[in-house]
């Protein structure tokens, strides 16, 4: 048998994408940042087609994806940002609840929301993902957005862009 094996192209000309950027540990989720937008850039996104909207924490990202994303002006939410084990005893549920709360918005919108948050059990660690040893995590979080829009759309998933509660029972 030969199925048919659909995949998301990488170009991201003609989507629109919204990057939600958290404040904290701004030396290295400002680089996150960077990656995400070269990573759009080379990919061929049209100019003014890429938003940055920055919020103080990784906690804030998922509320604000979500107004990015029932604002309809979007095809894809990028959320970055930087949470490192050592600096807080909170970690464990500033980490988890950030990104169960991006997921629950792409589960509830229908827009692709996209995890470029780094979670780190310390400094370097943090560093390394920040695009020094490996790799940057905005880059590639960029990267997935545009295979996922791409897929979707040969999906017929264009339409539920921006609607809200494609899937009304994820509350
Ligand atoms: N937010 C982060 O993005 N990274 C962190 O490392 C971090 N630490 O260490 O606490 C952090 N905390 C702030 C949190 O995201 C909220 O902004 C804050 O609790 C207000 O809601």
């Amino acid at each position: 048998m030969q199925p048919k094996v659909h995949q998301g192209l990488l170009t991201a000309h003609g989507f629109r994408f919204a990057i939600v950027a958290s404040r904290w540990n701004d030396f290295l989720t400002s680089k996150l940042v960077e990656g995400a937008i070269d990573a759009l850039e080379r990919l061929g996104a049209d100019e003014k087609s890429v938003e940055v909207f920055k919020v103080p924490g990784s906690f804030e990202l998922s509320l604000t994806a979500l107004k990015a994303a029932q604002s309809g002006r979007f095809d894809a939410v990028i959320c970055i940002g930087t949470i490192i084990r050592g600096e807080t005893p909170h970690f464990d549920f500033v980490a988890g609840e950030s990104a169960k709360g991006v997921a629950q918005v792409g589960m509830q919108t229908g827009v692709p929301v996209l995890l470029g948050i780094v979670t780190a059990d310390n400094l370097e660690q943090a560093i390394n993902r920040a695009g020094v040893k490996a790799g940057n995590k905005g880059f590639e979080a960029a990267m997935s957005a545009v295979e996922i829009v791409n897929l979707y759309k040969t999906m017929g998933g264009g339409e539920n862009v921006g609607k809200e509660k494609v899937f009304p029972h994820v509350v």
